[in-house]
């Protein structure tokens, strides 16, 4: 296949602050609502990771800088962690930590690498939730764009990309509604106060960039789980469709000018979170827009489900997360689709060739007027240890007594490293959505990059090191960084502009 890509085509890898960086209290940091709920044991981490910690990047930035080197790179992505920056309600600004952002960029630039800053990835400051209860409260918008300018005022000469946000509906919705991730908050439908707010944070982001002058491109990040029907019975049509608004379009919508979901307006104009010229602000034009899609979700009905579901406790621990956020009583259920699963802590997750490049086509036709696309991650999960994969009917007891082997502080099993080394799933799996790229392109539709999630193995949020999607792989008792099989392969990609043959 010769590359049907353009030669100013992106590739990069991408990461977060909360996921990578540890230094949790270093220099200055005030904690997060996750430096929280990590301390004061409301998360339970499934592989006993040190959350603080996370990958160290903090102290080992050079090290990762120089494999991003080595790996070709020509984009990263990363996150600037808030609480880093800002550190109290007043408006403290902690130097030393726009000093380490400062040596983040620099260290890109020096190696050839386009810094693309996200602004947010989920790590709210926990004096934010303390002041005003977090993005339940208006005055985070306002906080947020405050902080968004400190950030142009340092780094607005050198970053290619702004994002705002990453995913804002995760935090939102499972921060505030469903209540399963920080600050589990279960506020029901109230809680989609925080979705408005969230949004308006972004939308006076874009402005105080704009302001700000900086000299990137300015976007947001947000995951497209491109909803199929689980079949192509009516009810799991319309239950697709139902299942779009909470999902696809609960962020797409508002943001290119279509207004709230019915659901959010009734409600935030009942609670008076949404102002007149509210949604000018959300909708205002964007250069760039993230995707981040995994693989496709299908939906069917709750009468349905079972019969999508082979057996096995962890994929109705998953329905039940997925519906939950979704609201009680819509009449849809999310279920696993037809391709080939992997181990998840959530559950299920499936390999879906051809779902990126649905999804894609999706977005282009229901949004038309669509800034660029950048696809800001994609990836394959794989347990660790190895031998959680094989778990398709775990029982909570297998599973932790697997898990204890990998946690404790002694360096890892020989067996173990290797076999998360040769990655050939992950290979396999990228090499298909890497495939879409090139049909996306001969349809004339415009993704200007693809960053592979993730650069390095970091922690998968309470999940810890349990589940991983680096092309490198980190020790969690030593942190020593070896590359596994895929690193050499992305390298390839990326010197041939994804010319697999
Ligand atoms: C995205 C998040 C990342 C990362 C990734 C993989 O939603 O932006 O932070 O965690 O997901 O996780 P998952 O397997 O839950 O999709």
């Amino acid at each position: 296949m010769s590359s049907a890509l353009p030669a100013t085509f992106l590739w990069g890898t991408s990461n977060a602050a909360y996921q990578i960086e540890g230094g949790w209290d270093a220099d200055g940091k005030a904690p997060s609502v996750w430096d929280t709920a990590y301390r004061n044991g409301s998360l339970r981490v499934r592989d006993g990771a040190d959350l603080g910690r996370a990958a160290d990047e903090y102290h080992r930035l050079d090290e990762d800088l120089d494999l991003m080197r080595d790996l070709g790179a020509q984009a990263h992505r990363f996150s600037i962690s808030w609480p880093r920056v800002v550190t109290d309600a007043e408006g403290h600004i902690n130097e030393s930590g726009l000093d380490y952002y400062d040596r983040l960029v620099d260290g890109l630039l020096a190696r050839g690498i386009l810094p693309a800053a996200c602004l947010y990835h989920w790590d709210t400051p926990q004096w934010l939730e303390e002041r005003c209860g977090g993005w339940m409260g208006r005055e985070s918008a306002e906080q947020f764009a405050r902080y968004a300018e400190i950030v142009a005022q340092r780094l607005g000469d050198r970053v290619d990309q702004w994002y705002t946000m990453n995913e804002p509906s995760h935090p939102a919705m499972a921060g505030y509604v469903a209540g399963f991730l920080p600050p589990m908050r279960s506020e029901g439908a109230r809680g989609l106060d925080a979705v408005h707010n969230i949004l308006l944070a972004h939308g006076m982001a874009v402005r105080a960039l704009r302001s700000a002058k900086v000299s990137g491109r300015i976007g947001t990040i947000l995951s497209v789980a491109g909803v199929q029907p689980a079949t192509c019975n009516p009810a799991d049509v319309q239950a697709a469709e139902t299942a779009r608004r909470s999902f696809d379009r609960l962020m797409l919508d508002p943001l290119m000018g279509k207004g709230h979901a019915p659901l959010i307006r009734e409600q935030v104009q009942a609670d008076g979170a949404c102002r007149e010229g509210d949604m000018d602000v959300i909708a205002e034009p964007l250069d760039i827009l993230g995707v981040n899609w995994y693989s496709n979700m299908y939906a069917t009905t709750p009468e349905r489900a079972p019969m999508f579901f082979e057996s096995g406790n962890d994929n109705e621990k998953a329905l039940h997360a997925f519906s939950s956020m979704l609201g009680e009583g819509n009449g849809v259920a999310i279920v696993p689709g037809p391709g080939r699963r992997w181990w998840s802590p959530r559950g299920f997750r499936q390999e879906t060739p051809g779902g990126l490049r649905a999804t894609v086509e999706w977005v282009h036709e229901s949004y038309p007027d669509h800034p660029r696309i950048i696809i800001t991650e994609n990836g394959r999960g794989t347990a660790y240890p190895s031998a959680a994969e094989g778990l398709t009917e775990s029982t909570e007891s297998t599973e932790s007594a697997i898990l204890a082997e990998s946690a404790g502080e002694t360096a890892e099993d020989a067996g173990q490293l290797q076999a998360s080394l040769n990655d050939a799933v992950r290979i396999r799996a990228l090499a298909h959505n890497i495939r879409d790229l090139h049909a996306l392109a001969s349809e004339g539709i415009a993704v200007d990059g693809y960053y592979v999630w993730s650069n390095i193995d970091n922690i998968q949020w309470m999940d810890g090191f349990s589940e991983r999607f680096g092309l490198v792989h980190v020790d969690a008792a030593t942190m020593k960084r070896t590359p596994k099989d895929s690193f050499a392969w992305y390298r390839d990609v990326v010197r041939h502009n994804g010319d697999l043959e």
